[in-house]
């Protein structure tokens, strides 16, 4: 039997909370005076925490004190925590389980690979925690996104080698993660923004079982 590894982001390729990141950090940036548009949230998918907070702050050319720093951070988490209490299985993206149902039928070994620490928090919430073979998070890395760090670790839980690896990402950072980590990357939004992505497809509906297929039993170079 074909064995390969397949490796979900979380945060846009399983549920869309990036609309939550969004309100707490607009929330944050408008308490210190700065204002926080759609398409700067745009730019913070995939990153830290603490970058994106860095982020803002160079946007808004504004210094603060470690302290400030890590009490406005803390806040945003708590803000945020409060949007994601109320998220429930209506809130996986469509034609999600079907694909994670349709890998483990197959006997595919399925892994989280996410830059957040509230991973565990969400998969609970929609009633995904006990789907993945292994869950590797924001607490489990100390470099992020486009350092594969996150994605070697998932492989290595799953006990697959790198190169046998399939990455589902919706963020730049992301893709760039899993094609350092030498892993097949599948882009989930945009052609032209995911644009180092093997493939790219505008959601899971567009992903048939014939191509979940080809991804199990192609060799390598068949497909890169
Ligand atoms: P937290 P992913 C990422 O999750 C988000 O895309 C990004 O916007 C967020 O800042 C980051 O997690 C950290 O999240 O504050 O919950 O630790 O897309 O890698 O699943
Ligand atoms: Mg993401």
């Amino acid at each position: 039997m074909n064995k390969k590894g397949f490796i979900f982001d979380l945060d846009g390729v399983i549920v869309d909370t990036a609309k939550y990141h969004y309100l707490a950090w607009k929330k944050l940036a408008n308490s210190i005076g700065l204002d926080f548009s759609e398409e700067q949230n745009e730019q913070l998918k995939g990153v830290s925490r603490v970058h994106s907070l860095e982020k803002i702050l160079e946007w808004g050319n504004r210094n603060l004190s470690e302290k400030e720093f890590l009490d406005l951070m803390n806040k945003k988490n708590e803000d945020y925590l409060s949007y994601i209490s109320t998220m429930d299985e209506s809130e996986i993206l469509t034609n999600v389980p079907q694909v994670l149902s349709f890998l483990i039928e197959n006997k595919q070994p399925i892994a989280l690979g996410s830059a957040s620490k509230n991973a565990r928090a969400i998969l609970e919430g929609v009633n995904l925690l006990d789907t993945f073979n292994a869950i590797v998070d924001g607490n489990d890395v100390s470099k992020t996104k486009p350092n594969p760090e996150v994605f070697l670790n998932a492989a290595n839980v799953l006990q697959v080698k790198p190169e046998k690896c399939i990455v589902f990402e919706d963020a730049v950072a992301g893709i760039q993660a899993a094609n350092n980590a030498n892993m097949i990357s599948i882009g989930i939004g945009e052609k032209e923004v995911l644009k180092d992505a093997d493939y790219v497809f505008k959601d899971f509906t567009e992903i048939s079982s014939e191509f979940l297929s080809s991804l199990i039993n192609e060799e390598r170079n068949v497909l890169k």
